[in-house]
């Protein structure tokens, strides 16, 4: 009786054991595959700045600072499938260890809800006709502070 036992026992961990083997190499097989994105996650291409625009991009504007000619139009556009807003005035107060904004201060020169990316919306366009340094920020979430410099 228990001879057999232990034949049988050992019987199975030879049987489970590939299966186990082909079950992981499975999973890891297909992570890659199957990234956490959603599925109308840009390519690369599609999330990369072209001349005088900025995209928005994991809680950032990218670039954080764009320096223009006088009377560039610069263009916001949505690299994500979340909203946000541009919004011109002075933000400050910024925690060095977290990157986190204490303050911000709207100005009212522009302030536009941008939708998420795909959608109607998704991009702004602002003329800068003044030189100056230009703050600006997404008013909810408050690791997106940047400024647009116009030379004259
Ligand atoms: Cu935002």
């Amino acid at each position: 009786m228990s001879p057999t036992a232990r034949i049988t026992r050992s019987g199975l961990a030879l049987v489970a054991l590939p299966a186990l083997l082909a079950v992981l190499v499975g999973c890891s097989g297909t992570t890659p595959a199957a990234p956490d994105e959603p599925m109308s996650a840009p390519d690369s291409s599609a999330v990369e700045p072209g001349p005088n625009e900025v995209v928005t991009l994991s809680l950032r504007f990218m670039p954080e600072d764009i320096t223009v000619p006088v009377g560039t139009t610069v263009t916001w556009r949505n690299g994500e499938t979340i909203g946000h807003t541009i919004t011109s005035g002075a933000w400050g107060d910024l925690n060095e260890s977290t990157g986190l904004r204490g303050s911000q201060t709207a100005d009212g020169l522009f302030d536009h809800a941008l939708a998420p990316m795909g959608q109607e919306g998704d991009t702004f366009s602002f003329t800068f006709d003044e030189p100056g340094e230009y703050l600006y920020f997404c008013m909810p979430h408050l690791t997106m502070n940047a400024r647009v410099i116009v030379e004259g």
